[in-house]
């Protein structure tokens, strides 16, 4: 049987499109109009369809790559037959869907397992944000393809399943954005057509209805997409995995925890006059030292006096786990986005120990080589924005830790000493916590104590 290729059609002077979905694979059998690929250019999205009915049997594109009008898609076996098939088909499907712009049953198959991929990344991750990420409810226990997929005998009948979704492929990829099956949007365009106010109508509806099925989700309402290039010039980029992974972090912890933030200052003029001292000393052991060190050893004395703001929350809030570890994280800003390595029993490390290990593990983030080990199990963060500037920040709870002290750039300041004003060396502290575990006397204290110890280190030899 002849190979022939399948490639795109004008596709309204659009250049280097980019493929944002493959909808066939080797070795399936597609027909006439059935779509191939998605493209999306600066304008739209749209679905590229076949001209040729056959046997896939090679795709010359991946996700990805950018395509103008003439660039080969795939390599399709002819089949003589599959036309005949393809009218059969067409018998067979109620009136209008093809003409329309229904799904093929195959497509509509394709559809259906994707959507059902969608809907259960966003059940187990965004979908449910205001419950605790270690809590899943009902939803998340059940698997999504036993949501979503329609029974195959279901498939095909209008408003059964997601095989009778008809929808353009921008409100397709808008739907898989915000994580919503189509199957349950009601269309009002022609033939059922699912109009992105459709779209949109339902996510307002999810987005305001009292607390049921999606409880979490239902309690936050989305924030509407722009168009920011009707305004100006534009430049858009793919956010990073880590970028995105520590968004969908921020966001859980902000959602599930009840922030509160305390303020403070140290005086470390002392300090810094010591260091000024072991500068030589530090360059001889091959090493820097920073007020950073000192900041986390404060830390691990005041943890182990204030052992509340060294715990975590455990089953669903009943139980409250008292770490007997002192493990820090240090956020790290790197060029790929923020890190955070942990530096382990820091209660038992000396300050030129804990100096070679924050510039140790801080390399090793700038150059993306810590190992997953070495950013897991902290009991409490330290996020120094020190050494870039600001007088003051609300850092957010890295949870499930409950505590996170955000350290500001240090700045002479007049102090009063009861006699007169003197230039004292302030280095501005925030302390946030989760107020269900850290009350305001417990984060007090803590703080407190912090800031004595830098204020007199020989404290922190007690
Ligand atoms: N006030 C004034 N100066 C400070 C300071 C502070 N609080 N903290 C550090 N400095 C100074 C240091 O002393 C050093 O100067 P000298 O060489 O003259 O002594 C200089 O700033 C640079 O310090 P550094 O960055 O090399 O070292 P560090 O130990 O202070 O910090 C690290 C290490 C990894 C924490 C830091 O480089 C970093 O990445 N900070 C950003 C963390 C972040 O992004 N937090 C936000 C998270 S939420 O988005």
């Amino acid at each position: 049987m002849p190979i022939e290729q399948v490639t795109v059609p004008d596709i309204g002077g659009a250049e280097g499109a980019e493929v944002i979905e493959l909808l066939v694979a080797v070795g399936d059998q597609v027909a006439v109009e059935q779509s191939l690929i998605v493209l999306e250019s600066d304008k739209a999205s749209m679905e590229i369809p076949s001209t040729l009915a056959g046997t896939v049997v090679e795709l010359l594109v991946a996700e990805g790559d950018q395509l103008s009008e003439g660039a080969a898609i795939a390599k399709i076996e002819v089949a003589g037959d599959m036309a005949s098939e393809e009218a059969a088909g067409d018998e067979a499907r109620a009136p209008g869907d093809e003409a329309d712009g229904g799904e093929p049953p195959e497509r509509a198959d394709k559809v259906a397992k994707e959507q059902t991929g969608v809907a259960s990344e966003t059940v187990a991750g965004g979908g449910n944000a205001s419950a605790p990420a270690s809590q899943p409810d009902e939803q998340t226990k059940q698997p999504a393809a036993e949501q979503l997929s329609p029974e195959p005998a279901e498939r095909g009948e209008p408003g059964a399943g997601l095989a009778s979704v008809y929808a353009g492929p921008a409100v397709r990829k808008l739907a898989r954005e915000l994580g919503v099956s189509l199957v349950q949007v009601e269309g009002s365009g022609p033939q059922g057509r699912i109009l992105k106010e459709d779209l949109q109508r339902f996510v307002k509806k999810a987005v305001s209805a009292p607390s049921g099925g999606m409880a979490g989700a239902a309690a936050l309402p989305a924030v509407p997409e722009m168009d920011f290039g009707k305004f100006g010039e534009v430049e858009v980029t793919e956010r990073s995995k880590l970028d995105r992974l520590t968004a969908a972090n921020m966001q859980r912890s902000w959602l599930n925890v009840p922030h509160v933030t305390q303020f403070d200052d140290a005086d470390i003029t002392d300090l810094q006059a010591f260091r000024s001292t072991l500068k030589q000393e530090a360059e001889g052991r091959g090493t820097k030292l920073s007020p950073l060190p000192f900041v986390l050893k404060a830390c691990a004395v005041a943890l182990r006096d204030n052992p509340k703001i060294n715990s975590s929350l455990a089953r669903g809030g009943e139980e409250l786990v008292y770490k007997r570890y002192i493990h820090i994280g240090m956020a790290v800003d790197t060029p790929a986005g923020l890190l955070v390595p942990v530096i382990r029993d820091v209660d038992r490390k000396t300050i030129w120990e804990l100096a070679v290990e924050i510039l140790e593990l801080a390399d090793k983030a700038r150059e993306r080589k810590l190992s997953p080990a070495e950013m897991q199990g902290g009991s409490f963060t330290v996020s120094s924005l020190g050494n870039i500037g600001g007088r003051g920040f609300t850092p957010i709870v890295n949870t499930p830790e409950v505590a996170i002290l955000g350290v500001s750039n240090a700045a002479i300041q007049p102090v009063w000493n009861g006699v007169d004003f003197t230039p004292r060396t302030l280095l501005p502290l925030s302390l946030s916590y989760d107020h269900r575990v850290v009350n305001g006397g417990d984060g007090g204290r803590f703080l407190s104590q912090v800031v004595s110890l830098l204020s007199d280190i020989r404290r922190l030899s007690l």
